[in-house]
């Protein structure tokens, strides 16, 4: 499959994008003063691999990634799409300090010599005009290839090329895009009485996805179609995000590996200094903190 190169438009017309340049402009010059100390630490995983993270909408867990991103030093971080997203910030602007902190991280990351590489996704498309350059150190490319330490080829990519509804009716997405909105939004008011309940997190969003979604076989075939395409392509494995369903396992002799998101689920992909790759649910501290340091089931 030929990823199709067309519709590439800079979504951000207006007012917002004026705002949005600004902001961004700030976040990559200020910065190397009042460098914090972790960045001095050197670095305990080999690789991260992160995407869906939605900065610019109020669902994006801005400081729960920061927290997990300060814990994760690595030599690569791989940013696997919809990092920031141009569709919702085109609809309403939402941009607050944390989510700027997050870009100041990536940033300090990639000045700090972490090799980070940015593969845009569908919410972020118009980034990928910048395919082959960089900014602020952050490599912009359409797909990459990452050696794992034990020698694996892994094929990097957001994964929205897969998708049917995507491709082939825009709209469709769109309008699925508002009702998931609604859903997030809803997620959180529950989850703020739950919190005041003394009740762990649990996502609404992520679990009407499981019902429905496994329902039309659509992550079954999401799933299968990139291992596929992983394979024919010659690599051992493949990393990707997009349809925000953390998971690793083989496929037809084929690595899967779907790093999630940090809209819902907070999950990364990380791979260890020895090759061996992990699945890191990561649960905020102040919420490990009350929960007794327990995981919370998805
Ligand atoms: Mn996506």
């Amino acid at each position: 499959m030929t990823p199709p190169r067309s519709a590439l438009r800079f979504p951000l017309e207006g007012a917002a994008p004026a705002a949005w340049r600004s902001q961004f402009r700030g976040a990559l010059e200020s910065g190397s003063a009042n460098e914090p100390a972790d960045d001095t630490a050197r670095a305990r995983y080999r690789a991260v691999f992160i995407s869906d993270l939605h900065l610019g909408t109020p669902g994006c867990q801005a400081a729960a990634l920061l927290d997990f991103l300060k814990a994760h030093p690595s030599q690569y971080l791989y940013l696997v799409g919809d990092i920031v997203d141009g569709w919702q910030l085109r609809r309403r602007w939402y941009w607050p300090q944390a989510h700027n902190d997050v870009v100041q991280k990536l940033l300090r990351a990639a000045r700090k010599g972490c090799r980070v590489i940015y593969v845009p996704g569908n919410h972020d498309e118009f980034a990928r005009e910048f395919i082959g350059h960089q900014f602020g150190g952050i490599e912009v490319a359409e797909e990459a290839v990452h050696r794992t330490a034990d020698g694996r080829a892994l094929w990097v990519i957001h994964g929205d090329y897969f998708d049917g509804v995507i491709q082939c009716a825009k709209w469709l997405a769109y309008v699925g895009d508002n009702l998931y909105e609604f859903t997030l939004k809803l997620n959180r008011h529950l989850n703020h009485l739950r919190g005041r309940l003394g009740l762990p997190y649990w996502s609404l969003s992520a679990y009407l996805k499981h019902k429905v979604k496994k329902a039309l076989n659509y992550v079954t075939d999401f799933e299968v179609a990139v291992a596929a395409e992983a394979h024919k392509r010659g690599h051992d494995g493949v990393v990707c995000g997009h349809i925000h369903r953390a998971e690793m396992r083989e496929i037809n002799g084929t690595l899967y590996c779907n790093d999630g998101d940090w809209v819902e689920s907070r999950t990364a992909l990380v791979e260890h200094f020895d090759g061996r790759l992990e699945l890191v649910h990561w649960v905020p501290v102040r919420q490990a903190q009350r929960a007794g340091a327990q995981a919370v089931a998805p």
